[in-house]
């Protein structure tokens, strides 16, 4: 892969943007090649996923103008298809999975972040939707993901005036969940993953699985959805493990790592 690192670090990994040169920009061999190392995650040993931009200055610049600037309605279209199925990809990936922004979250980029379950970033990190200045509408789920996140009110300014918001007015509005010196980013979303990946596996990708379905039915369906990965939950060793832990009177025991079965 020409524009894609990947590297597992036991439990989790991290997944890096890698064109630098053009702050990371997505043209179509990035994408294709994010949804390449997606398939090559181990699931039965990575348990959460971080995602970030290579360097200092850019998680993501956007879709690559460079590229989008010939493009036909068919090719758009297409463009447009090929990045969203990715990104769905991401927002439905069994284990969670971290963005960590550590610049530049434009356009394609503030999608990217957005279909992921976390986001944290760089007190550097700037987040925008500018498409309506260069004559187009999001095209990665923008328009869709970020009403759900910051609120339709607030998604309509940001996308109308194509303002780009700095990483406490991100944090302020819910965008990110928490802003941390440029050196420190890294490091703090893999405590995050660590701290994920000790819990029990099948719970957490349950928990993820009723969130987002969740979201998209009634409540009444949402609940149904819950009570049924819940119930799953009981076929797992994991459980039977964890509650027999809690019950045992003798607290000498050290807790062994949860085996994801
Ligand atoms: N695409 C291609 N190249 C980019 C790029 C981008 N989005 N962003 C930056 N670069 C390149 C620059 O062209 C430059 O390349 P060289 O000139 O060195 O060859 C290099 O990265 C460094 O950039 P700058 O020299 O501009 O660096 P600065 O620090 O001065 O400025 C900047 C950084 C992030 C403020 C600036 O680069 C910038 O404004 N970049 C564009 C940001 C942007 O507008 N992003 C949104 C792109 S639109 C759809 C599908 C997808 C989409 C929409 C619709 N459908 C199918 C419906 C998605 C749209 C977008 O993401």
């Amino acid at each position: 892969m020409d524009y894609i690192l990947y590297e597992q670090k036991g439990a989790y990994a991290v997944l890096t943007v890698n064109r630098e040169k053009a702050l990371n920009a997505l043209n179509s061999q990035v994408l294709d090649e994010l949804g390449a190392a997606l398939d090559g995650v181990n699931l039965d040993e990575v348990r959460c996923l971080i995602i970030t931009g290579a360097g200092e200055k850019s998680f993501v610049a956007g879709a690559d103008i460079g590229e989008m600037s010939t493009l036909t309605k068919a090719e758009g279209e297409a463009f447009g298809k090929k990045g969203n199925d990715v990104f769905r990809r991401i927002e439905t990936f069994p284990i969670p999975v971290i963005a960590a922004v550590n610049g530049f979250a434009l356009g394609g980029g503030c999608e990217l972040a957005m279909s992921c379950d976390i986001r944290i970033c760089s007190d550097n990190a700037v987040f925008g939707q500018p498409e309506v200045g260069l004559g187009i509408t999001p095209g990665f789920g923008g328009t869709q993901r970020l009403a759900r996140l910051v609120g339709a009110g607030m998604a309509k300014q940001m996308i109308y005036t194509a303002r780009n918001i700095k990483a406490d007015e991100a944090c302020r509005i819910g965008l990110v969940n928490g802003v941390y010196p440029k050196e420190e980013l890294l490091p703090a979303a893999e405590k995050m993953a660590v701290s994920i990946a000790k819990n029990a596996p099948i719970a957490v990708r349950n928990c993820k699985k009723a969130i987002n379905d969740g979201l998209d039915a009634s409540m009444e369906e949402a609940l149904v959805i819950e009570e049924k990965l819940f119930g799953g939950c009981f076929e797992t060793e994991d459980q039977r493990y964890g509650m027999a832990f809690f019950l045992d009177k003798n607290k000498e025991k050290v807790k062994e790592p949860f085996k994801n079965c």
